[in-house]
């Protein structure tokens, strides 16, 4: 353990502490410990929202990985409410380790949204970790205070070493899959409520293994998650949402779950290789939701399955599962000026829609060109049909408008400063 003690960086990458005690005089036995670790400062503009990757510190022996949570707290170390920076989405990855559904470089191996999912294991297993792993980042925030705040991501590890473990690897399952910074997809919301809108995506394992773990991550108007084997015909774990609690003011985002049912398992689900397994979003397809995502992490161990096995008894972590609410979202920031009438484009610029009320003929292609020095976007907080466009610095995205009514639009990324109405007639 003294070894642990002289590989902490003081003042690299953050601050770190031990919260292990006897770690000073203890030997070289199985210890499990708690390694806080806290990020620099992150700046966050009043009302706004930041999203950017960074390297971050990490355990500094070999070691497991058996527990991992984070939180953003003040420069006090205070832990900050939903209502000042907020958590949004915080994605842990490791560079240089290919990741198994979507190649590269980085293995994402840990994630949290406004679930605040913590990541758990059996008994047992850990994630496997070198003292010379590099640790990535990639958050996104949101502030609610008018004036820029400073947030800090403080992240837990709780670390095994000096003992070996059953190791388990990462499956990061996206129905977007590998496309980047946002893997985010709109809900048209143009069917009855309870009708479904749904997204799937397949990932053939390689080798036989069994999933000891996993939870779920759904936006607002999210219904479930379902875990399929198509090739056995099986449904072995549904990750369903808690949904209340309170919305943070301003409202800024259709709020999300507050908890995603997350199941462990020492035996695990198994799967055989050359098995298909499918991740299954579904989502309430009776009012748009847009910037939505549908995402599982599976943690699987090593096995020899063979062909279609029984789910043996999944210890879930269920909450008080609910349908989706209704939400009302109202636009941050009413758009003034005079109504357009027979323009098809704006310009995007800091920080503003250059037509902000438009009245459009029914079956107009309307552009935005954009031309900024920070990222924007065109999301619709309300209306007849859910869009949005990716997160843009220069060039243009056109939607055209084939169902009439009032399209509240802002851009997601500085919701109380950017917003426009579309009327079609
Ligand atoms: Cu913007």
């Amino acid at each position: 353990m003294r070894a642990l003690l002289r590989f902490v960086p003081l003042a690299l990458l953050g601050t770190i502490a031990l919260l292990a005690p006897g770690l000073a005089h203890g030997r070289a036995h199985a210890t499990t410990q708690t390694l806080v670790f806290t990020t620099p400062a992150i700046s966050v503009p009043g009302y706004g929202v930041v999203t950017k990757p960074m390297l971050i510190d990490s355990p500094h022996v070999d070691g497991y990985v058996v527990g991992l949570t984070a939180e953003i707290v003040d420069v006090h170390g205070r832990v900050q409410g939903r209502s000042k920076v907020m958590l949004h989405h915080i994605v842990f990855g490791k560079i240089g380790v290919a990741d198994p559904t979507c190649g590269g470089g980085t293995q994402r191996f840990y994630a949290e949204g406004e679930e605040r999912t913590a990541l758990r294991l059996p008994a047992g297993y850990g994630l496997p970790n070198k003292a010379s792993d590099r640790w990535y980042l990639l958050y996104m925030l949101m502030n609610h205070k008018p004036q820029t705040l400073k947030g800090f991501v403080r992240y837990k590890v709780t670390y095994v070493t000096g003992e070996t473990l059953t190791p388990v690897s990462p499956v990061w399952m996206d129905v977007r899959n590998c496309t980047g910074f946002d893997p985010s997809f709109d809900v048209p919301g143009t069917g009855k409520r309870f009708s479904a809108y749904v997204r799937t995506m397949d990932w053939t394992a390689p080798e036989s293994g069994r999933i000891v773990s996993a939870g779920g991550h759904l936006h607002g108007g999210g219904i479930r998650l379902e875990l399929h084997n198509t090739t056995c015909g099986t449904t072995p774990f549904v990750s369903e949402p808690t949904w209340g609690g309170p919305v943070p003011h301003p409202i800024l985002h259709e709020p999300g779950p507050t908890h995603m049912s997350q199941f462990t398992s020492p035996e695990g689900i198994p799967v055989a290789a050359g098995q298909t397994l499918r991740l299954t979003a579904v989502y309430d397809n009776g009012a748009p939701h847009t910037r939505t995502m549908g995402i599982m992490i599976l943690y699987m161990a090593a096995s020899q399955a063979t062909g279609c096995g029984p789910t043996p008894k999944l210890d879930i972590d269920l909450g008080r599962p609910s349908y989706p609410p209704v939400f009302t979202f109202p636009l941050p920031l009413a758009p003034k000026g005079p109504v357009a009438r027979g323009v098809t484009s704006s310009n995007v610029q800091e920080f503003g829609y250059e037509h902000p009320l438009v009245s459009l003929a029914l079956g107009t292609t309307f552009t935005w060109e954009f031309a900024g020095t920070v990222l924007h976007d065109v999301t619709l907080v309300s209306g007849p049909v859910g869009f949005s466009s990716p997160w843009t610095l220069a060039g243009s995205f056109s939607h055209r408008f084939t169902r009439r009514g009032t399209y509240k639009l802002f851009c997601s990324l500085h919701p109380a400063q950017m917003s426009q109405i579309i009327v079609v007639r």
